[in-house]
């Protein structure tokens, strides 16, 4: 029901009802698609112009990556070398303890990191093993850097403790169009993904959300992939990373078609436009990937990477390599 109010503009008298999944429509669709349907070019200008309006352009976040618990998982994602459906040859961890987790931050904070992200191989971590992250996340904030945690579903209470703990940031990827998500998991759906976010979001934590290009989709599920990320309610997610897939001899994806790599650009450049305020990281699959098509990614708004040896168990540019980009590009480590 609406009215219309002195100067004509109608009010809207009865509240909408909440939304059934965690979203508001920003950007549909088709808006999406249509960026990526924009002659390169143009594409990249405006990326370009809503990144500077945003962010200076000369300065990219270095955020490591530590698998704190390593392989035997129970899902089934068709992308991924820690599930135990596959054989990838990879050897399954415990927890690892507070001192070496402490070292490794430290190692990273002199290497020029700013932000420390800890991975776990669970489908959803149990009290107890929240509690134990709960401990790793004090040692990485005092050590001085941000932390970040990726461990899977969190149930009641869970985002809350690890918030208190001092994390800053919660990495939960939607990782693919929700008609795309099927083809590559079937040990979770969709909705389990927005459920956690929005846990996630309630206890006040902030949100690192994004997914994986090049499993086969097409580029109107990117396309789909970015609008979920940018429709977020109540708002799309602070740190946004953009993984192109890894191929992993031994998983249903290791012998995928590579993706065009700039196609990938154009992902980045989307994602920069539909959430300006967003920290853009250019994720996984660096180390498949040129110099030339990493510094578009950048033109394109990226302004974050993941910086040191490992990713979560596959490689990553060394921090030699990575400096020698930086430089030669003329960008700069942020901050702390
Ligand atoms: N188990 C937790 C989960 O799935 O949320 C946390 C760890 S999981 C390894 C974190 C993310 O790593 C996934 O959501 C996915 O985006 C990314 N990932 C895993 N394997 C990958 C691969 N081969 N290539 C690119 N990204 C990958
Ligand atoms: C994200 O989006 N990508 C990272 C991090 N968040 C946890 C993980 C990439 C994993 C690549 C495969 C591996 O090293 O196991
Ligand atoms: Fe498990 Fe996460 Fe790998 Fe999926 S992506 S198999 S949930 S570790």
């Amino acid at each position: 029901m609406t009215t219309t109010s002195l100067n004509e503009q109608p009010v809207r008298l009865v509240p909408r009802p909440a939304p059934a999944t965690a979203s508001t429509e920003r950007w549909s669709v088709d808006e999406v698609a249509a960026l990526f349907d924009l002659p390169f070019s143009e594409l990249m200008h405006r990326a370009q112009s809503v990144h500077r309006e945003q962010f200076d352009p000369t300065e990219v976040e270095l955020a490591t990556l530590l698998s704190v618990k390593t392989g035997g998982c129970p899902e089934d994602c068709g992308y991924c070398p820690q599930s135990v459906h596959f054989d990838t040859g990879l050897e399954a961890g415990k927890l690892m303890g507070v001192h070496a987790v402490r070292e490794a931050a430290q190692r990273a904070r002199q290497a020029g990191a700013t932000r420390f992200c800890m991975g776990a191989a669970w489908r959803a971590p149990k009290d107890r093993d929240v509690d134990a992250v709960a401990e790793l996340v004090r040692a990485v904030k005092d050590v001085g850097l941000e932390a970040c945690a990726t461990l899977g579903m969190l149930n009641d209470g869970h985002a809350e403790t690890l918030r208190d703990a001092g994390l800053d940031y919660y990495n939960h990827n939607l990782d693919s169009a929700p008609d795309f998500y099927g083809e590559v998991i079937t040990t979770r759906d969709y909705q389990d993904r927005l459920d956690t976010l929005e846990r996630v979001r309630r206890a006040g934590v902030k949100v690192c959300c994004g997914g994986i290009v090049g499993m086969g989709e097409s580029r109107r599920q990117r396309a789909a992939l970015v609008a979920q990320l940018a429709n977020l309610a109540p708002d799309y997610p602070e740190s946004v990373p953009i993984n192109n897939l890894v191929k992993v001899q031994g998983t249903p994806l290791g012998d995928q078609a590579d993706l065009d790599p700039l196609e990938f650009v154009r992902t980045i450049a989307v994602a920069r436009i539909t959430m300006p305020r967003a920290r853009v990281r250019l994720s996984a699959g660096r180390q498949q990937m040129s110099d030339a098509v990493q510094a578009l990614c950048f033109l394109g708004g990226a302004n974050s990477i993941f910086y040191g040896e490992k990713l979560l168990t596959t490689g990553n540019p060394d921090v030699a390599a990575d400096m020698a980009l930086l430089a030669g590009l003329g960008l700069r480590a942020r901050r702390a």
